[in-house]
């Protein structure tokens, strides 16, 4: 009652409008500022008893946190009351759909770190998470004649209402031309149900030193006179689209010290207000995570801030050593952070300085460990013009973490392999996770409904419930009722596409589904390609489809990726190909759905019967898509790579669909594969390839030519293994239905809980 009457007065109040005649814009934020009401106490408490005692704080540049108003209510258990409240007035909460995602990242790390502090805070972690509030999110994608358009993503456009801002926590940011402010904005972290602590995530905005300069503007130059507030707001701007591939601009640079000085600073302010140890102590109170090497500059910032209190180098070094742990989440060469040499000391001199005497430190120390000089300069953190942030990044932290067994093993034997003979203990795997809360009890409710029915509603606070399920697999009124909750997510699916983008699509045929972003190395090439290969098969009747498919693709592609924008306008040219085909478009669908992003996730997820993990053997560090596929009871369709083997091996071989080269015979082949013998000796594989010859020759000619990621060598068995999926979906439901139930009981570990829950253990000792 009391809620209700505060999103009435809200309205009343602040809009002059009532529940009935407010617009979407004041009724969402009449609704986020009464929930956010509600915990401002019990935030303030957790705050405060957190205050005192050993902490961690993530590090990140993305915080890909998505649409907050429907968790954020279903946490404080205000879902089904705001519903119907609204209900009552003729509203419907669906509006909210309408309100932007807060896209402030790019893929899978951004959205990572959302579920971090998602599972920290249900936890009741004290996890504090820095990063950027971009003005501008991930650009939102629109496609015209097959051909990807980006526009800006305007996130705030409804406003931001569970955003606070801290005016007292602002920090001067020193860059060598002028010093900028940052303000700290904080989101709370909320729990679900009455458990764990309400935790920050903390987003810094820059603001001039000085907005406005009077001089200029007595002299009636007026727009001059604000250049310097719009130079210094350019910085939290807009968050870099790519999101592998080196950006290496001194924009980028600047973003990454801005919010890592910010977040020391705040750390320094902290530790100074309410502990008020000696300094020497301050790796006994913070665990710093570093996201990827994007925050690696916090580690020279921590140790410029502890000198100038007065404390000397070495033992400067020493407590940034106890303080950091780094997260490595890629092993392709080309996303391992390099910055220019003069670039950096030009514009971060101080630290510059910091970054070459931990170097020299470094240098002698390996070198009186007798290690020899090859192996020493390939571990410099200065060389050859360049500062090389993996570097500094392994040799400052106390751990560094792979983020799936497969990639920790490559992270140890290949990318760190240096660091690794030197210091054993350092690597250690610590798999991904996702939160179930988001990505089982809030975008699948129907399903929701049917496990709480049958194991309780334990399972969305504790991972080790799914367990409980495996029994139910063979259970043939649960496999049913599994089947009806699943035909209505795709036919909500359907709906939605739709009403969104005017798309019509059968709820009746098999949705497979590659939703993720837009890299060779995840391989929608072939995606493409076996639809192709399944259409002249169909077309002249040697491949019979068991039921009608169709293979949804959803992904983002790096504005200046262009053979990643060739994929989109390839799958748009597949789409047409087999669309224009009367007979076989009955059988077999491509669809691409513009614009993928957090809620669009929502919607594909628990309505895929078969999700596609393709990329090429030991290049997915992880991957995270697979688990929430995983978690709504999806089978996958994939390679041996990064979290894939784990999933296989929790849910069991024979419920999944493997196919292609592993990591070890990838790296084997390297050097002596020709991908244009496959091509001329296999004729499936040739007529799949040769449409793409004229419109699409460079694509063609990759392929045929170095085939990097081994597209051709995986065709084959890809397109067998899909088709024996589909029989198996569409002549033995049960038993498909037993398979996906079976994948569900195992998706506990691939919970963010208990990912969350080792990082306290092994690596935050929390
Ligand atoms: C670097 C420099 C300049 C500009 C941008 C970047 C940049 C930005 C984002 C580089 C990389 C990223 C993102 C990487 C990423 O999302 N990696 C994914 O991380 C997931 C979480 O661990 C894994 O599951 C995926 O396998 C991995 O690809």
């Amino acid at each position: 009652m009391q809620y209700e009457n505060t999103i009435r007065n809200i309205l009343k109040n602040e809009y002059r409008k009532t529940v009935q005649n407010a617009d979407v814009t004041a009724l969402y934020n009449a609704v986020a500022k009464a929930a956010l009401y509600r915990v401002q106490n019990d935030w303030d408490q957790c705050r405060l008893k957190q205050s005192k005692k050993r902490r961690a704080c993530y590090l990140s540049a993305e915080f890909l946190i998505g649409r907050l108003i429907y968790s954020n209510l279903l946490h404080l258990g205000l879902l089904d009351e705001t519903a119907e409240y609204l209900a009552g007035a003729g509203r419907d909460i669906r509006e909210f759909e309408q309100i932007e995602d807060a896209a402030l990242g790019n893929g899978g790390l951004g959205r990572l770190a959302a579920c971090f502090l998602d599972a920290a805070a249900q936890q009741g972690k004290p996890l504090t998470g820095y990063g950027i509030r971009y003005k501008y999110g991930l650009f939102r994608q629109a496609i015209e004649n097959g051909a990807q358009q980006e526009f800006p993503d305007d996130w705030q456009r409804f406003g931001d209402p569970f955003a606070v801002r801290r005016p007292e926590l602002r920090y001067q940011i020193p860059f060598k031309d002028g010093v900028i402010y940052a303000v700290a904005y904080d989101l709370p972290v909320i729990p679900y149900g009455n458990a764990g602590c309400i935790n920050t995530l903390r987003l810094f905005e820059a603001e001039s030193d000085h907005p406005f300069d009077f001089a200029l503007f007595n002299a009636g130059k007026y727009a001059a006179a604000v250049r310097g507030g719009e130079n210094a707001a350019r910085l939290h701007y807009c968050l870099y689209p790519n999101d592998a591939h080196k950006a290496g601009r001194l924009l980028r640079l600047r973003q990454e010290y801005f919010f890592t000085s910010a977040a020391i600073q705040d750390m320094l302010r902290a530790f100074e207000q309410h502990i008020g140890a000696d300094l020497v102590k301050f790796c006994d109170y913070f665990a710093v995570q570093l996201n990827d090497t994007h925050p690696v500059l916090a580690i020279l910032e921590l140790i410029y801030r502890l000198t100038q209190r007065g404390m000397d180098f070495e033992t400067a070094a020493h407590i940034a050593k106890k303080t950091f742990r780094y997260t490595n989440h890629t092993v392709l060469p080309e996303a391992l952070e390099q910055w220019d040499a003069g670039l950096f000391k030009s514009a971060l001199p101080h630290l510059y300085k910091i970054a070459d005497r931990l170097n020299k430190q470094m240098v002698q120390s390996l070198f009186d460990m007798g290690i020899d000089k090859d192996r020493i300069n390939r571990m410099q953190i200065l060389r050859d013009g360049r500062v090389h942030m993996a570097n500094l990044a392994v040799y400052m932290s106390e751990k560094v973490n792979g983020v799936a067994r497969l990639h920790t093993e490559i992270l140890k034997e290949r990318v760190l392999a240096d660091w690794n003979a030197t210091d054993p203990h350092r690597i250690v795997n610590c798999t991904n996770g996702v939160t179930q809360r988001r990505w089982l009890r809030l975008c699948n409710p129907g399903l929701s409904a049917l496990i709480t029915e049958k194991i309780g509603d334990g399972w969305i606070t504790d991972f080790r419930k799914f367990e409980a399920l495996a029994p139910y697999a063979a259970d043939s009124d649960f496999q049913n009722r599994f089947i009806a909750c699943r035909q209505q997510n795709k036919q909500a699916l359907c709906d939605w596409l739709r009403r969104q983008y005017g798309i019509e699509l059968s709820a009746d045929a098999a949705i497979c589904v590659q939703a993720k972003r837009l890299h060779e190395y995840k391989r929608q090439l072939l995606g493409a390609l076996g639809a192709l290969y399944l259409y002249f098969g169909v077309k002249d009747g040697s491949i019979t489809l068991p039921c009608p498919v169709t293979t949804l693709f959803a992904a983002k592609a790096a504005p200046g990726y262009i053979a990643a924008k060739e994929i989109i306008r390839l799958i748009h040219h597949v789409a047409n190909i087999i669309e224009q085909d009367a007979q076989v478009s009955r059988q077999l669908r491509v669809v691409f759905v513009p614009n993928y992003n957090v809620s669009a996730a929502e919607k594909l997820i628990p309505a895929a019967d078969l999700s596609e993990q393709l990329s090429t053997a030991g290049f997915e560090a992880s991957g995270t898509g697979n688990m929430k596929f995983m978690l709504n009871g999806t089978p996958t369709l994939g390679t041996y790579d990064g979290a894939n083997i784990e999933i296989v091996q929790a849910a069991g071989e024979e419920n999944n669909y493997i196919f292609g080269m592993r990591a070890d015979e990838v790296q084997a082949a390297s050097g002596h594969y020709e991908p244009k013998k496959i091509y001329q000796t296999d004729e499936r594989i040739k007529r799949a390839v040769d449409p793409l010859q004229q419109e699409f020759s460079e694509l063609f000619a990759e392929l045929l030519q170095q085939d990097r990621y081994f597209v051709l060598a995986d065709l084959n068995g890809y397109v067998q293994k899909k088709l024996q999926a589909l029989e198996d979906y569409a002549n033995h439901p049960a038993a498909y239905a037993e398979k996906c139930i079976q994948n569900m009981a195992a998706a506990g570990r691939f919970s963010a809980d208990r990912t969350i829950l080792e990082y306290c253990a092994d690596i935050w000792q929390i």
